[in-house]
């Protein structure tokens, strides 16, 4: 970045670190636009506090969950954008059609603020009015019953409590179907279908103090300076205790490269920070498959040469499929390694070398891995390389994925899922006497799929924006139309709201930092965090109106009044949350004693076998796989394609947009941009501000996303990244991990055409 070049509006190189004395000044702007001022500090402080609530912006755990008050940038965005005073009242909406509202981008809209009441869209007025709880209940009840049950998609975002997510199965399981998409089908399905197979469990088997334990850190795909801010606490730590970081990444991330610890009075006040990767491999977008194969190819070879390099004795004590692992390694070629990668057989070599001298590693994984044509594959070959080192049931040693929302993780452990196993069925039936479905039913994209052509009539959705996080909008968003009912469970309106069918709710829910006050008084709501801890959380803030009501009385609302011979007592459930967990205790393993266990400050863990190394496999050892070739299988039509990688901003939660800036990618003010290699401009004819036309390079597909301006990054040669959910226009539906059905929204070959030299002026 250093070559002198026009200059583009918005875009400046950005030199700090990541953290530092920008985080708090960008924490500050977040409380002084959306929050009273009095209220702010006293709600900060009560994120992840034993008797606080938890902090909706990400899944990384605490320590001990009891330190004092974690300053973390984007967690407090998280938090004043949920508790801001700004409210979406039934005047505003008289005022303004839906057909207006749906021409703003979902920045504007939830910028409105919270929803304050029961709202039902009518057709005349083209708005939506305010309705009475019961009246929408009622309604909604009817439509659902003259249903097919399997016409029906029930949506989980995952911030949703484990309470709450298990009412809704409980709700679609009695109404009689699977059909269960939810946001980890776009998230991390790769890790919960690939690690399975593997290591017998589809979660993470690191803890907190493994970080203290281990040797080495790889970091695959993943952005925690803006993601997962407070795993930054942690590698600012490994980093000062000189464990070497070996980070995995297209693009430079700046909290990857330095960072300064805002808890850190010394780093504050000599504006000094902490260089976190000790080496940064700028891997090609979808080359990590490659990459892991040079890993284990030098590995092999470095056994063959002086040998104790494998955990020979843990391979052959714990494992399955290690030699045809072994055969297909052997027979990858340095060339496919190289050209696939990005990277050399030396730099390889390099990685290879530390990791056989580290007694204990930890990979660290995210999107970057799984939202892959071969997503699942991807998270299989980590563990292989893991496994060839016994680095899972070891101190210090396992893998991490890096889950997204914050209760993703609990949504799947109390059953949201297209696939439940005989015995969940079978524990549903003994519990409650009613017979669940089992059939499988579908996830995001089947969902989808369903109401493009036409079978899905009805869609409810517990959180979320469905369909502007889904690929192809262009066929998306007319389907919702299509729907005889759609109903959305949200805190905020989004423009999945405003695709409305022919009936429309939206049912305002209480946010994690508010009271929730039921029947027996102050209610906890619990979640699992990435490192499979369950702990409560309850709110202390005044609902941001009197007319919402929390998400398990919503679910509870909605189950009463669609089933007319329910054998579950809905509203007495709703009374005090305990009877829900104990319900989930009854019919969910590794839950026992949940009610006493959640009010030990940090809660507990749920079952974890590998970490004994036991794997809860069909065959119970730990399996090698073997990747099928090098790459992802999906090159693209015609010349000159690249790599799109979809990205979040800074300033961002999922579809939920803070602000326009991204920070530490030196992007101010706006969003419409690709970043590209400065190598592929050149030859491609481009220079730093062109405006360019994007297309989808695949067979069949006519996606394009139009009039976005380049901007030269430090990102590997092939590859090319936009914005998250803008892009979203680009990834067809059908493109995606066929393993786990995860749209492969880091990999569309794309195809970029100059649309004019003139640089615009914002
Ligand atoms: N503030 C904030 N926090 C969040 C979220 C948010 O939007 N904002 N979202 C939450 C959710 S739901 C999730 S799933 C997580 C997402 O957290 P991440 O997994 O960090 O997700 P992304 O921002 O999509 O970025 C992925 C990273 O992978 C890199 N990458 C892309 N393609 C490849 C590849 O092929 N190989 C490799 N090695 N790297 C690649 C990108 O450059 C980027 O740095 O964060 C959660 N936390
Ligand atoms: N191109 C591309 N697409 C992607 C991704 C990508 O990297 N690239 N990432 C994918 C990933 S990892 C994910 S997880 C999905 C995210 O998909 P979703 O989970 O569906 O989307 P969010 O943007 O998190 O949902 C935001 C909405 O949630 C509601 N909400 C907020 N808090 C609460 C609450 O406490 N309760 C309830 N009931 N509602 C609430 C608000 O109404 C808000 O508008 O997007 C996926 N889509
Ligand atoms: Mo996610």
């Amino acid at each position: 970045m250093n070559k002198k070049r026009r200059s583009v509006p918005g875009i400046r190189h950005y030199d700090g670190p990541a953290g530092g004395w920008g985080a708090l000044k960008a924490t500050a702007i977040a409380v002084r636009t959306q929050m009273d001022a009095l209220d702010a500090p006293v709600t900060l402080l009560r994120t992840n506090q034993p008797d606080g609530f938890d902090c909706p912006g990400c899944a990384w755990p605490d320590k001990e969950h009891k330190s004092t008050f974690q300053f973390c940038e984007n967690g407090a965005k998280a938090v004043t954008w949920e508790a801001t005073s700004k409210r979406v009242t039934p005047e505003f909406l008289a005022k303004n059609t839906v057909t207006s509202l749906l021409a703003k981008s979902d920045y504007e809209l939830e910028g409105y603020g919270r929803l304050t009441r029961p709202l039902r869209y009518d057709r005349a007025s083209d708005t939506f009015r305010p309705v009475e709880w019961e009246e929408a209940f009622e309604r909604i009840g009817e439509v659902l019953r003259g249903l097919e049950p399997d016409q029906v998609e029930f949506y989980t975002s995952g911030r949703a409590s484990n309470e709450a997510a298990y009412l809704f199965q409980l709700f679609a399981r009695e109404y009689g179907t699977n059909n269960f998409p939810d946001c980890s089908n776009m998230c991390h399905e790769a890790t919960s279908v690939g690690l399975p197979r593997s290591i017998g469990i589809g979660k993470g088997t690191v803890s907190l103090d493994d970080f203290d334990k281990t040797e080495l850190v790889i970091s695959i795909g993943h952005n925690p300076g803006t993601n997962h801010p407070r795993m930054m606490g942690t590698l600012h730590e490994l980093a000062r205790r000189n464990v070497p970081i070996i980070v995995f990444n297209p693009l430079r991330e700046r909290a990857l490269e330095r960072f300064a610890d805002p808890q850190s009075v010394i780093e504050m006040a000599t504006y000094s920070s902490t260089d976190i990767a000790s080496t940064y491999f700028q891997v090609k977008a979808g080359g990590d498959a490659a990459a892991l194969k040079g890993i284990a190819k030098h590995l092999l070879q470095m056994e063959q040469e002086r040998g104790g390099v494998l955990d020979s004795e843990f391979i052959a004590e714990h494992t399955q499929g290690f030699s045809a692992f072994a055969d297909d390694i052997a027979q990858t070629s340095w060339e496919a390694i190289e050209r696939e990668s990005g990277l050399t057989a030396d730099a390889l070599k390099s990685v290879a070398e530390a990791y056989a001298k580290s007694n204990a590693t930890i990979i660290t994984y995210g999107m970057g891995i799984t939202q892959h044509n071969k997503g699942t594959a991807n998270v299989r070959l980590i563990a292989d390389v893991l496994l060839m080192r016994g680095n899972i049931g070891k101190p210090g040693a396992g893998i991490c994925p890096l889950r997204g929302h914050s209760n993703v993780q609990g949504n799947r452990t109390v059953g949201i899922t297209e696939k439940p196993t005989a015995a969940f069925i079978a524990r549903l039936k003994d519990v409650f006497g009613f017979d669940a479905p089992a059939k499988h039913g579908h996830d995001a994209v089947q969902a989808t799929q369903a109401m493009i052509d036409g079978h899905a009539k009805a869609l409810i959705c517990l959180g979320g924006n469905f369909a502007v996080a889904m690929p192809d909008h262009e066929n998306g968003f007319p389907a919702m139309h299509t729907l005889d009912l759609s109903v959305h469970v949200g805190t905020k309106l989004n423009r999945t709201h405003l695709l409305v069918g022919k009936e429309t709710y939206i049912l305002p829910c209480l946010g994690r930092t508010e009271l929730d006050m039921q029947q027996t008084g102050r209610q906890s709501i619990t979640v699992e965090d990435s490192m499979s801890m369950v702990h409560a959380s309850s709110g202390k803030l005044k609902p941001a109106s009197p007319l919402i009501r929390s998400e398990p009385a919503i679910v509870a609302g909605m189950a009463r009044a669609t089933l007319k011979q329910t054998k579950v007592n809905w509203m007495e459930l709703v009374t005090d949350y305990d009877l829900i967990r104990e319900l989930i205790e009854q019919t969910i393993p590794g839950f026992d004693n949940y009610n006493d266990r959640i009010r030990v400050p940090g809660g507990f863990r749920m079952p974890l076998p590998p970490i004994q190394r036991i794997w809860p496999t069909a065959t119970g050892k730990a399996m090698f796989s073997v990747f099928d070739g090098v790459d992802e299988n999906a090159k693209g039509e015609g010349d000159n394609v690249l790599r799109l990688i979809t990205l979040r901003s800074h300033d961002q939660y999922n579809t939920t947009i803070y602000a326009l800036d991204d920070r530490y990618r030196g992007v101010f003010g706006r969003r419409d941009i690709l970043f590209m290699n400065e190598g592929d401009m050149e030859s491609l004819g481009l220079e730093h501000g062109d405006r360019v036309d994007i297309e989808t390079a695949l067979a069949g597909s006519v996606q394009r996303l139009e009039d976005i301006t380049v901007v030269a990054y430090s990102i590997a040669s092939g590859s090319v990244g936009a914005y998250y959910p803008e892009a979203n226009v680009l990834v067809p539906l059908n493109y995606l991990d066929k393993d786990s059905g995860t749209p492969s929204y880091k990999s569309v070959p794309v195809r970029v055409t100059l649309r004019s030299k003139e640089i615009r002026m914002l």
